[in-house]
């Protein structure tokens, strides 16, 4: 018999760790990490077995398939926004045909167990799409169903994957004799910018905010690629992670529509640099903007209308962002930063 196991890929990158960390806290769970790289001393302990190699190899998919009882699965192996402008044919493999790979083990893991496969795809507000600021402005905080025309390669990539996702679920083989019904239980969170205090991310375009936090703790300057004025949706790491255990949680009847978009707070570079000058007096902040990292951030909304998660299956987030300073990032940035030395 095989072992029965949870499949993380990406699971080196910013979300994965954490989101391990917190698997493992449930004993009963044996975790199999996947990434490009040897995995992170902070989680190899964490894990049940590891697997260094790539989501486009069909040969080690079909060896981790063979070896192992998948019951879910946490899709997070992807470039970002930024990384996949400079790569967008790469951006493609990777987000898209490496999503297609994880969906098809999962429906041939579905068939040989004869029960759906939970799998879990993380999207990105980058799939929304504004063409002007008027017409941002007077959105304000939209609904998952409006605006979807993405300018980046990783929206486009990040959407068309929900899309598949639905077709994994629902229609896989529809014309086929072994057509069979929700073989994939596909749930998805659009996530906006996301705030670690663990790790500092790159090759995304949220990254001004959680660079500036680092920066401040480790008392350099800062030079930020937007403007000061720029607005879009952020959450702490903490709140991303316990909201895919709660989505990935929740009974199957509450997930009606498999695809929702989460954010607690939406601050300006200048609100964000003043409320950590509260604590780090001396912190500087340049403002050395590019123009076409701006237009990307630019494209996004202003803020999101989460009503769908919270109806759905009760999204509860914890932190705003007055109680994410002085509760979460301010103790835990001096605590990594000061463990560094
Ligand atoms: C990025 O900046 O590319 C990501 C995102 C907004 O999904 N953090």
């Amino acid at each position: 018999m095989r072992q029965k196991i949870i499949l993380v890929t990406g699971a080196n990158g910013e979300i994965g760790q954490e989101l391990i960390k917190t698997l493992a806290q449930n004993k009963s769970k044996k975790i199999i990490a996947l990434d490009l790289q040897p995995i992170e001393n902070t989680i190899i302990n964490l894990v049940y077995d590891k697997f260094i190699g790539n989501i486009l190899d069909q040969n080690l998919l079909e060896q981790i398939s063979s070896t192992y009882e998948i019951e879910e699965i946490y899709h997070l192996a992807a470039l970002l926004s930024t990384r996949s402008e400079f790569s967008p044919h790469m951006a493609h493999e990777v987000n898209v045909t490496g999503t297609l790979n994880m969906l098809t083990l999962s429906v041939n893991q579905a068939k040989s167990q004869g029960k759906a496969i939970k799998f879990f795809f993380p999207s990105s507000i980058a799939v929304y799409g504004f063409r002007n600021k008027e017409t941002k402005i007077q959105a304000g905080a939209i609904t998952e169903s409006e605006y979807c025309s993405p300018i980046t390669m990783y929206g486009c990539n990040k959407l068309y994957c929900e899309n598949l996702g639905h077709y994994y679920s629902h229609h896989y083989h529809q014309l086929s004799k072994d057509f069979e019904h929700n073989l994939i239980d596909f749930r998805s969170i659009r996530f906006s910018g996301l705030i670690s205090t663990l790790t500092e991310p790159q090759g995304g375009t949220s990254d001004y905010i959680p660079q500036m936090l680092h920066a401040a703790a480790r008392g350099e300057t800062y030079n930020c690629f937007v403007q000061n004025n720029t607005r879009m949706p952020f959450m702490l790491m903490s709140d991303a992670i316990n909201s895919i255990i709660s989505l990935m949680d929740s009974p199957i009847d509450y997930i009606k529509s498999q695809v929702y978009h989460l954010s607690t707070f939406n601050p300006t570079p200048e609100e964000f640099y003043n409320c950590l000058i509260q604590y780090f007096p001396d912190f500087k902040i340049n403002y050395e903007i590019n123009p076409k990292r701006q237009e990307m951030v630019n494209s996004w909304p202003l803020d999101l209308n989460c009503e769908r998660a919270i109806a759905e299956w009760k999204w509860n987030p914890q932190y705003n962002l007055e109680t994410a300073f002085r509760e979460y990032l301010i103790p835990r940035i001096k605590k990594q930063y000061d463990t560094k030395g």
